[in-house]
């Protein structure tokens, strides 16, 4: 038996065949202040119903594997302080410990394939951090694209790392990023990265049928479909870059490192952007939360 905890929503949507989407916690408790953590949370659960899905959003409390949380569990995690953040690494360790923890796209990855579904949204995923060279700092969320089936809609890798060099990875493993709408790999905050993505799907189903025929081929691994942040939101690269900059300074003064760099970086970056950065952050998920709906739609469909 697979210790997972379903929501009494996500029951209901299981048992009537019902297209879902998972939904990642660390964006709560590690990637925007609070309130607006909870109440970003809540609007891409609506959205994503809108879209006629229903989210799971997927987090370890009190050792439990919880897949679809309750508003007052939603509520409280956003509130919390001192969560732990899951990645492939800790997710047993905490389950087994019985403590509480929000998981990364890795370990939400891993949990939505545990729990049969095929897709999730996030904002931006981890990946290949500048200077890695000499830091060796890669996200495990690009080793678990390529070993687990499901599809990631995301705004392309958050511009705080080196987006060629995450690319370059995500060939080596195998991962297909497919550009949704655009043929430029978007930069999270911005619409424009300056890079080409290898594939471009504009349409929903046709990511699905991708995604199913990996799975037909007995190819491991899921896709990258990376969805740019709408027009209107979107704070131009040139704009962003000096706080970028002056964020990845002082991590680097400061010894930042590990699993605090991406939390860190996006903290300085809300403050040096008078809050900007967390308007563009929450415009997006919305946005790619829309997507995923609308792919796993497409999914369930075909079951
Ligand atoms: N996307 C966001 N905000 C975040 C993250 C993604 O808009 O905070 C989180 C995700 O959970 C992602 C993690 O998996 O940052 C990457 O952390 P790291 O670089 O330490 O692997
Ligand atoms: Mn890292």
């Amino acid at each position: 038996m697979i210790p997972l905890t379903f929501s009494p929503d996500i029951i209901t949507a299981r048992a009537e065949g019902r297209p879902i989407v998972a939904l990642e916690s660390t964006i709560i408790t590690h990637g925007m202040p609070f309130p607006q953590n909870v109440e970003t949370a809540r609007k891409v659960e609506a959205e994503v119903r809108r879209a006629g899905a229903v989210p799971a959003t997927i987090a370890v409390l009190k050792g439990e594997i919880c897949v679809g949380l309750t508003s007052a569990q939603l509520e409280s995690l956003g509130q919390a302080s001192g969560v732990a953040k899951l990645s492939r690494a800790d997710l047993a360790a905490c389950v087994a410990q019985g403590g509480t923890g929000a998981t990364t796209v890795a370990a939400t990855m891993i949990v939505a394939h545990l729990a049969g579904i095929d897709c999730f949204a996030t904002g931006g995923i981890g990946g290949v951090h500048r200077g890695a060279e000499a830091s060796f700092d890669i996200s495990a969320d690009l080793q678990e694209l390529a070993q687990t089936p499901v599809t990631v809609v995301a705004a392309g890798p958050k511009a705080i790392l080196d987006i060629p060099k995450t690319l370059e990875v995500l060939e080596t493993l195998g991962v297909p990023v497919i550009a949704c709408g655009q043929d430029e790999v978007p930069a999270f905050w911005s619409r424009s990265s300056g890079h080409l993505a290898p594939l471009r799907m504009d349409d929903p189903k046709a990511i699905a049928t991708a995604g199913r025929m990996r799975t037909a081929l007995g190819l491991p691994g899921g896709q990258l479909v990376v969805n740019p942040i709408p027009a209107a939101d979107e704070i131009a690269r040139e704009i962003l870059a000096p706080s970028i900059d002056s964020a990845l300074a002082e991590a680097e003064a400061k010894g930042i490192a590990a699993k605090d760099v991406t939390p860190f970086l996006l903290q300085r970056i809300f403050e040096l952007t008078d809050g900007r950065s967390l308007t563009a952050n929450i415009a997006l998920v919305l946005n790619n939360a829309r997507l995923a709906a609308a792919i796993s739609t497409e999914f369930a469909r075909a079951k």
